[in-house]
């Protein structure tokens, strides 16, 4: 990083302070055996799915997915309201299974899974097959059909993903709760889907210790009228209490149907499942995704980023509450036929090396995994990694937050052994899959940037007076042209749909991002945009002096937010939390540092040292929340999506 040098302003302009200059090309081996070789490779690939989006995607459907019927018309868009491969009929489950049986791969492991305890299960495809055929055999004998919406509440097994798929197999939609939501969330969300079935467990291990998820269920659907059933899966064998009539035993059902259930044939745009996101504030969105779009984009983006080769064993550490965990858990992988692992337990239990037991036991060659779970591997400590033989490891992925180059050098050299590249991949779930990433064999790295966007899509940063900013400044992201993964609206709410995302820049897609462009053609992104800061006319991103901060050796993880002050209208404060002990020296050591390394403006005003940042359930910062603290306000908005109340409630008792 260096000083930054241009800091004029116009109309709605972020601007930069920080200069990452450190470039990581492929290495031959690696760039040998991928799929796109050289940047000349991606952007012929590039150019021609800009220049006929049509015949672009057509040809990818053509090939990669199974239709039962052609499509006759690749899209139909009336902005914002996309349609894709219009008379064709598919299926996801079938794409994800019994296309790969019939190629073959029948005895090929789709999942190994591993359970918090340490037992231990692999499927074939053929028995994923069937695992899936049957429950959606007890879907059907429960009177669920084409259209019913089933809400899923179970932690991480296989069952998860087969209850998903059984869904897919029957045209039913999902909607995947995380398992760590409240009653009341739960309740929420089953309201405003309608769901007419729910499906959970007896428990699950997190941390050692039981968590009786049915307990929860049964709160929730006391305020759940819709919901006429509910499907149990008995996970740890703890007591559970059983309605009579409406609470039923996943294996006792199970065991009475066939193995055996043709996927239903579905038109495209028949809904897939429903994903609900907390916005910002107010009551979450229900996310809408089709088939055959949705099912496309995830195959080939995982195949694209991931580089995918048939003897990978890939891990993505998401949870399948998350979109990361519906499109790359399942959805993108199984549709390309891979080995996917998935672990359901904690990152630190029994130990903080726990990940790395499980790739060197697994021999996992490509790991995908989250900012806030590398920044607590870097403050658990390297000896924890520096035990276990990792040399398996061949790709590292980045999803859900911005990566400080700071953690992106730890995690190239600590876990990638300086051999392998990394993806950062930068998306949400209303793309339903990855937008921005390196193509690993093809496009040079560089510390903190999500690189280049993927065929057919079209990134625009725009100003506040919705004109495309000069390269180098920060702006609004948004998307120019229609994908097949795109989201379809929101449940039950199209013109908050309109509004939230096609009203501000007309004709565009807002993503809600602030991004900047470097003079390699390379996308950074700013951070929400919510959460600028402006410092006496500077409009700064969050990411770039958090990135400075992270850059001292004694931090661990820093949120900035802004104040009010009276001279320069926002100050900044910076919350930090250290790999060591505080002191008054580090503070003014800190505020020295932020300044050498992107300069003066940036400098935070107030520094606080913290155990711990509140975060959401998937790990990211709520800076929200923070500003209200830094701010001395009351907590306002929606809390219901923090992971851990207490985080907050110290925060505030820090305060002098
Ligand atoms: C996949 C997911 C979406 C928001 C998105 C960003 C942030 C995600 C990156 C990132 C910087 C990244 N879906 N985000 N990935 N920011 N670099 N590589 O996270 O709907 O839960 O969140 O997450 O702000 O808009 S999500």
């Amino acid at each position: 990083m260096s000083q930054n040098v241009d800091h004029s302003n116009s109309e709605g302009e972020i601007d930069t302070v920080m200069v990452e200059q450190r470039l990581f090309p492929p290495a031959d081996e690696f760039r040998a055996k991928s799929q796109f070789k050289s940047l000349e490779e991606y952007q012929q690939f590039y150019d021609a799915a800009v220049a006929d989006p049509i015949a672009f995607w057509s040809a990818q459907a053509k090939e990669h997915l199974h239709w039962f019927e052609p499509f006759t018309q690749t899209l139909d868009w009336n902005c914002p309201n996309a349609r894709w491969f219009l008379g064709g009929k598919t299926n996801a489950s079938y794409n994800c299974l019994d296309a790969n049986v019939d190629a073959g791969l029948g005895d090929k492991v789709a999942i190994v899974w591993e359970g918090e305890p340490g037992e231990t299960r692999q499927i074939t495809y053929r028995e994923l097959q069937e695992e899936v055929s049957q429950f959606a055999n007890v879907l059907k004998r429960l009177g669920i059909h084409a259209g019913d919406v089933v809400s899923i509440y179970m932690p991480m097994t296989p069952e998860l993903a087969i209850a998903m798929l059984a869904c897919a197999r029957i045209g039913a939609v999902h909607s995947v709760i995380f398992a760590g939501f409240s009653a009341e969330a739960i309740a929420d969300r089953n309201n405003d889907a309608g769901a007419k079935l729910q499906l959970t467990s007896d428990g699950l291990y997190r941390r050692g210790k039981v968590l009786p998820l049915k307990e929860t269920v049964d709160q929730a659907l006391s305020k759940s009228p819709t919901v006429e059933n509910c499907v149990v899966l008995k996970r740890v064998g703890n007591e559970t209490p059983m309605t009579a009539g409406r609470d039923h035993w996943w294996h006792e059902l199970a065991s009475q149907e066939s193995r055996t259930c043709p996927a239903e044939q579905l038109d495209s745009e028949s809904p897939l499942f429903i994903l609900y996101t907390s916005g910002s504030t107010g009551k979450p969105k229900g996310i809408r995704h089709t088939t055959a779009g949705y099912n496309l984009y995830a195959k080939r983006t995982f195949q694209w980023v991931f580089d995918h080769q048939a003897d990978d064993i890939y891990w993505c550490t998401a949870d399948c509450g998350w979109i990361t965990g519906h499109s790359y858990v399942v959805y993108g992988p199984l549709s390309a036929g891979a080995t996917v692992l998935m672990y359901e337990g904690a990152p630190n239990y029994p130990a903080e090396d726990r990940f790395w037991e499980i790739v060197e036991k697994y021999r996992v060659t490509v790991l995908y995994t989250a900012p806030t779970a590398i920044r607590a591997f870097i403050k658990w400590g390297d000896e924890h990694v520096e035990k276990h033989d990792l040399s398996s490891l061949r790709l590292l992925g980045s999803v859900g937050e911005g990566i400080n180059p700071q953690a992106w050098m730890w995690y190239h050299e600590k876990i990638g052994g300086g051999r392998c590249p990394i993806v950062d991949t930068w998306w949400q779930t209303e793309t339903g899959g990855i937008m921005m990433s390196p193509l690993p064999g093809a496009i040079a790295t560089k510390p903190g940037s999500c690189t280049k966007p993927l065929p057919g899509i079209v990134p625009k940063i725009v100003g506040e007076d919705g004109m495309e900013v000069h390269r180098g400044r920060g702006g609004m992201l948004c998307i120019d042209t229609p994908w097949p993964g795109m989201l379809r609206g929101i449940w039950g709410d199209e013109q908050r749909y309109q509004d939230q995302y096609w009203s501000k820049v007309p004709g565009m897609y807002l993503t809600g991002d602030n991004a900047r462009q470097d003079s390699d053609g390379y996308y950074w992104i700013m951070g929400r945009i919510d959460d600028v800061i402006n410092v006496s006319g500077h409009r700064l991103s969050t990411i770039e002096v958090e990135s400075a901060l992270v850059s001292h050796p004694a931090v661990a993880e820093a949120a900035v937010v802004g104040k009010p002050d009276e001279i320069k209208g926002q100050a900044i404060a910076a919350f930090v939390t250290l790999r060591g002990d505080a002191s008054e020296e580090l503070r003014k050591d800190l505020k020295l540092h932020v300044r050498k390394e992107i300069g003066a403006l940036a400098q935070p005003d107030d520094i606080r040292f913290t155990s711990a940042l509140p975060k959401t359930r998937s790990g990211k910062i709520m800076r929200r929340l923070l500003r209200d603290i830094a701010s001395g306000k009351e907590q306002s908005g929606d809390t219901s999506t923090l992971e851990d109340y207490t985080v907050l409630a110290k925060l505030r008792d820090d305060e002098e």
